[in-house]
């Protein structure tokens, strides 16, 4: 798990725009084969190529299908005045029948204001444990596998009562409840672990078969284990009516490598009303071209089992990659996408971020963005302080501050939220 530090040592990042290799984007609206996409119903079939080429090249590919079940474990109706806590645990069932494979159980916790009619939601993976959030002593403390902190927040690699709380700053509870929304959170390691496990243990673990079948440069990395995870929870939410959470209106949020994650699973799963990437970076929102910061080579080498291998060769080598991620943010269109980053934050290129996002947008027109808002994207350049970009359904925004997920964040997604995403319920 971690950094390999040792392989990675004589990495020295970029960060001087002069010395970026001249680039060309590949067109978001032009087939593989040179012709260009001009109406909706082409972007269908050039928006499939697209998803298999990210599937091929950068994520590996995970089945179309899930099983799960579902079983609400409780529901604290006077957690706060006007919301429920809820906790549920969604057992993601092994895919191929004949198995003997026990069901991964995925704990969800949900804080949902009460409501006469269905809510929107905040769907995100959260790093640390849902009992990281706050320090209701009811929380459940997942039994699978952490990241070992050193700071006394976990016993090595196990979970623990002195952990509560300690990520409470990434989830405002009572700010998104305020504003309507519902707030719902799963530990990512409970989908699957975050090290190189030859496919063993979490959701990968559920389908061996599936696994085996794969050409290895296309078998699945843990981004795209840990968005086939949020896909299982969008299902548990769907069946769950006694949550009150409308699933057509659910955002999903993801900080950093859940941002990533976030990006693919709302690529994959286009029930997600919104989508939101929270400084995400390389092999996230983060033009790889540019191989500003982390590069595609330096992340491969540090977090080899994030993507497919044949990721790989795109080591020192983006321009050779059929996609770039402005065409991981298209996948989104026409929902509303929020892309959010931090002035200090250079590791995971604000700027190259910025463009991936601007350069979705002819994709997002052609699917009926007005076209004033189109022009508020192509018109705008690159923030220099703390300010955000609103146009339709594409919301840009930079933080003052460093890489993490802070109130502003949460203002700006909330805000995308409240005019895309609650203008739609009838
Ligand atoms: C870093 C990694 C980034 C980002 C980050 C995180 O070490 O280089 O790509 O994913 O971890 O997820 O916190």
């Amino acid at each position: 798990a971690g950094d390999s530090q040792a392989q990675t040592k004589k990495f020295v990042p970029n960060y001087d725009e002069s010395k970026i290799p001249s680039y060309e984007l590949p067109p978001a609206l032009a087939f593989q084969n040179g012709d260009s996409v001009t109406t909706a119903e082409e972007w269908g079939k050039r928006r499939a190529e697209t998803l298999r080429l990210f599937e091929e090249h950068v994520f590996g590919i995970m089945p179309d299908h899930r099983r799960i079940q579902v079983k609400l474990v409780r529901s604290d109706k006077d957690f706060r005045p006007g919301v429920t806590r809820h906790e549920l645990d969604v057992s993601i069932l092994p895919l191929e029948a004949s198995s003997e494979i026990a069901p991964l159980v995925v704990q969800v916790l949900a804080d949902v204001p009460q409501s006469a009619t269905p809510v929107p939601a905040i769907l995100g993976l959260n790093f640390q444990g849902n009992h990281t959030v706050d320090e209701d002593p009811k929380l459940r403390i997942p039994t699978s596998w952490v990241r070992d902190r050193r700071d006394g927040s976990t016993d090595g690699n196990k979970a623990i009562e002195k952990g509560r709380g300690v990520a409470s700053s990434r989830w405002p509870s009572s700010m998104i409840t305020d504003r309507g929304y519902a707030m719902i959170t799963v530990y990512y390691g409970d989908i699957d672990p975050d090290f190189d496990d030859g496919f063993k243990n979490g959701v990968h673990g559920l389908m061996p078969a599936f696994i085996a079948s794969l050409p290895e440069e296309h078998r699945p990395g843990s981004i795209a284990g840990w968005a086939y995870g949020l896909s299982c929870v969008l299902d548990a939410i769907e069946q769950t009516e006694s949550l009150n959470v409308d699933a057509a209106q659910v955002g999903v949020l993801g900080h950093s490598r859940l941002g990533k994650t976030s990006l693919w699973a709302g690529a994959t799963d286009p029930r997600f009303g919104m989508v939101i990437s929270n400084d995400s970076g390389c092999g996230g929102a983060a033009i790889s071209r540019r191989a500003i910061g982390e590069t595609v080579g330096r992340i491969n080498t540090s977090f080899p089992h994030w993507f497919c291998d044949a990721y790989l060769q795109y080591n020192e080598n983006e321009s050779a990659s059929p996609v770039d991620q402005h065409q991981l943010i298209a996948l989104s269109a026409p929902r509303a996408i929020a892309v959010g980053s931090a002035t200090e934050d250079e590791w995971a290129d604000p700027k190259g971020e910025f463009l991936a996002w601007q350069a979705a947008a002819p994709v997002y027109e052609l699917l009926g963005m007005p076209a004033e808002d189109a022009k508020v994207v192509r018109d705008a350049s690159m923030l220099t302080e703390q300010s955000v970009l609103n146009a339709g359904p594409m919301q840009y925004h930079l933080r003052e501050g460093k890489h993490d997920l802070a109130d502003y964040d949460w203002e700006c997604y909330l805000d995308l939220g409240d005019r895309a995403l609650q203008s739609k319920s009838p």
